[in-house]
């Protein structure tokens, strides 16, 4: 049924030459200790081995990481942001030399496929060219006074040190939104990454530290710790991370968003989604399948933009259904190193487990359930799949909680509020999409009456978001914005200046004082 391109996966000493060699050439010094060595594991889905071990940060690392930051931030935020461009313009240029190189070790850490790997480093090289461009229109607006001789106007500073966590499934475009937008605006960064990528975190620390070598900016402008729960609650509770950027669990956020504000702190919260398309009878059918497909079963299901609902007008429903599971058999599922792989690798078992949990709920509930088998591909240490579609007889339990895997429940709707109902009646609100070739579903689709969520597309899937938009969601998505548009804006604090140029001293409102 399913075409399983590699009959063999790579071996473990294949893929660790080829992690030598991509760390060697971006120049990063780590030590690379044996799997067993203890510290932070720096394991493949590929085959689901152990490659080797990194040395894990001690909380006493942590708290100097962020030392070193607070201090590399009071001469930063007085580097003029032009210049502060400059670095980020050379941390672009790095990262076009060895694109490769580090999409190499996406692939063998987070399991993407190879063209997957190279458009995420591509969406770090756009962010470095969007971020160089913001270094020279950090702009603050003046504001009409109405005292004579005055004038009122909004500066812009540096905020302080940003702390940065990062999740699996992004493993470098997350750090580097997050790290290009805090540079150009003065600050300082602390990255803690997933401890499932620990790899692909070494590698972007030494290229940014080439870069600071380059252009003469200090190291300290960013630090990387590297561990688990006890290293990243540093980041959350040490009152001189100004701004936290968290990426991961809706849980995760529930626990750190307060613990932030708390000390009045700042939070960026990306947590999960659940995104839906709607496929509505003026459809260009042929379209919205390639969208959905490459939304739904992209990546392995397992982007926060990932789509996970399908609603399907009721009159089209068994015509959509079937192209798209007539196009999931056609879906390369494997080695995602090999040409050809469309579906590489759930990121471990636990992935798997909760996508079978979760079909076994979905058919509790009366869910017809078509794919989703896993795949063998003879090593019992990895978990591929094949896709799932899911028909669903109407709401349940199961299709309002985000499966990090290949699941698309469909469902059915009669008129287009139903249909906007149903998209907005989930807990998340990320992303979202419409297919539909006619003017007035697509407007109303993004009016103030249509998807709630921060992503409201027309004609394209639910995920593959450009970086000049600002990228977020509502609700239990955490209501943070990064990357593109006026995002800066939560990595700077601003200050309202009223400048007095008259002889006189008039009291606003009209107030008189003596
Ligand atoms: C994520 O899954 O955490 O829109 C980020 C997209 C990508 C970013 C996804 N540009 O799918």
């Amino acid at each position: 049924m399913t075409t399983v391109v590699t009959s063999a996966l790579p071996t473990s000493d294949a893929l660790r030459a080829r992690v030598r060699d991509a760390l060697a050439a971006v120049g990063a010094r780590v030590d690379l200790g044996e799997p067993n060595a203890g510290g932070v594991t720096a394991s493949t889905p590929i085959n689901g081995d152990v490659l080797f071990t990194v040395p894990e940060s001690t909380v006493e690392q942590a708290d100097e990481a962020i030392a070193q930051a607070a201090e590399a931030f009071t001469a930063w935020r007085l580097t003029p942001a032009p210049v502060r461009g400059a670095l980020v313009a050379r941390l672009g240029r790095l990262l076009v030399e060895h694109k490769a190189d580090l999409a190499t070790l996406v692939t063998i850490e987070a399991g993407k496929i190879t063209s997957e790997a190279l458009g995420e480093v591509q969406e770090m090289i756009d962010i470095c060219d969007f971020a160089v461009g913001l270094s020279r229109q950090l702009y603050g607006r003046t504001i009409a006074s109405e005292r004579p001789g005055h004038r009122l106007m909004e500066t812009w500073h540096p905020l302080g040190v940003v702390g940065v966590i990062t999740a699996f499934n992004f493993p470098v475009a997350v750090w580097s939104w997050n790290t290009a937008i805090a540079l150009v605006c003065g600050d300082t960064v602390v990255w803690k990454p997933s401890e499932l990528t620990p790899l692909t975190a070494i590698a972007c620390q030494a290229l940014l530290e080439r870069a600071c070598a380059d252009v003469g900016a200090p190291a300290g402008v960013s630090r990387l710790i590297q561990g688990g729960r006890e290293v990243g609650e540093r980041l959350v509770d040490d009152p001189r991370v100004a701004l936290l950027s968290a990426t991961g669990s809706v849980r995760m956020g529930r626990e750190v968003g307060p613990r932030v504000a708390q000390r009045f702190g700042k939070v960026l919260l990306e947590l999960g989604g659940n995104n839906a398309a709607i496929v509505t009878p003026a459809a260009d059918l042929d379209l919205a399948v390639r969208g959905i497909v490459f939304s739904a079963a992209g990546t392995a299901g397992q982007r926060c933009t990932t789509l996970r609902r399908l609603i399907v007008h009721s009159s089209i429903a068994d015509d959509v259904v079937s192209r798209i599971v007539s196009a999931y058999r056609q879906l390369p599922v494997g080695d995602p190193l090999a040409d050809g792989t469309l579906v590489g690798p759930l990121i471990h078992e636990t992935a798997y487990r909760d996508m079978v949990g979760a079909l076994q709920q979905a058919g509790a509930e009366g869910g017809e359930v078509l794919g989703g088998e896993r795949v063998d591909v003879g090593d019992e240490g990895a978990f591929y799949v094949t896709p799932a579609v899911v028909r669903m007889p109407g709401q349940s339990e199961v299709v309002h909680l985000e499966t990090f895997a290949p699941i698309l429940y469909v469902l059915t709707y009669d008129s287009l509020d139903e249909a906007i109902a149903l998209n907005n009646a989930v807990p998340q609100g990320l992303s979202s999409a419409i297919f539909t070739l006619d003017l007035r579903e697509a407007e109303r689709f993004c009016s103030a009456e249509g998807s709630d969520c921060g992503i409201a597309n027309v004609n394209i899937g639910t995920s593959g978001a450009e970086i000049g938009g600002a990228f977020g969601g509502e609700k239990e998505t955490g209501g943070g914005r990064e990357s593109g548009s006026d995002a800066w804006k939560a990595y700077m604090r601003r200050a309202t200046n009223t400048v007095n140029y008259s002889a006189d001293l008039p009291l606003a409102q009209g107030v008189h004082f003596g």
